[in-house]
């Protein structure tokens, strides 16, 4: 318990320095529908192509997270979200830090369309360990389980 919360100002803290430094923070979108998460299949770079992630992108100058994670779902996806909480911690990646957000389909929107990626499939706890994630989005697995587990 005492380590945990030390642990939890550490990554407060880490999330807070990274932040103050500028590092590009790069959004994804745990989109939740009838207990099962949107996975998207990416076509670029090479080395991510082929893989499955969870949508969303780079935030822009001016923008909140929320925003840039409603702005990529309507690029990426052509349909509208409503953010809820976040999920897990900072993740490294090259580009600089990602961060996942939870989500679900605004009233009324439409299903997701893949605008920008070769494949969409929705998947549920059980399926979410077997699912070929792109490297980033394998250290959120077990959140994403427990998110949609009931
Ligand atoms: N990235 C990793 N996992 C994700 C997302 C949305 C993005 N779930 C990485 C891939 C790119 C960078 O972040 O290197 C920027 O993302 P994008 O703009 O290419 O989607
Ligand atoms: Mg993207």
């Amino acid at each position: 318990p005492f380590r945990r919360l030390l642990a939890t100002r550490a990554t407060v803290l880490a999330e807070a320095a990274r932040a103050l430094a500028g590092a590009q923070v790069v959004v994804a979108t745990a989109l939740v529908r009838d207990a099962a998460v949107l996975a998207a299949r990416r076509t670029r770079p090479p080395e991510l192509a082929g893989l499955w992630e969870l949508p969303g992108g780079r935030v822009e100058a001016g923008e909140s997270e929320a925003d840039a994670v409603v702005r990529e779902c309507r690029e990426e996806l052509g349909t509208d979200v409503v953010v809820d909480a976040r999920l897990g911690t900072d993740l490294r990646i090259d580009a600089g830090v990602l961060r996942v957000h939870a989500a679900h389909l605004a009233d009324g929107a439409p299903g997701p369309r893949a605008l920008e990626h070769s494949g969409l499939r929705w998947v549920t706890a059980a399926e979410v360990p077997g699912v070929d994630w792109v490297p980033a989005d394998r250290a959120v697995v077990a959140d994403l389980v427990d998110l949609l587990r009931p």
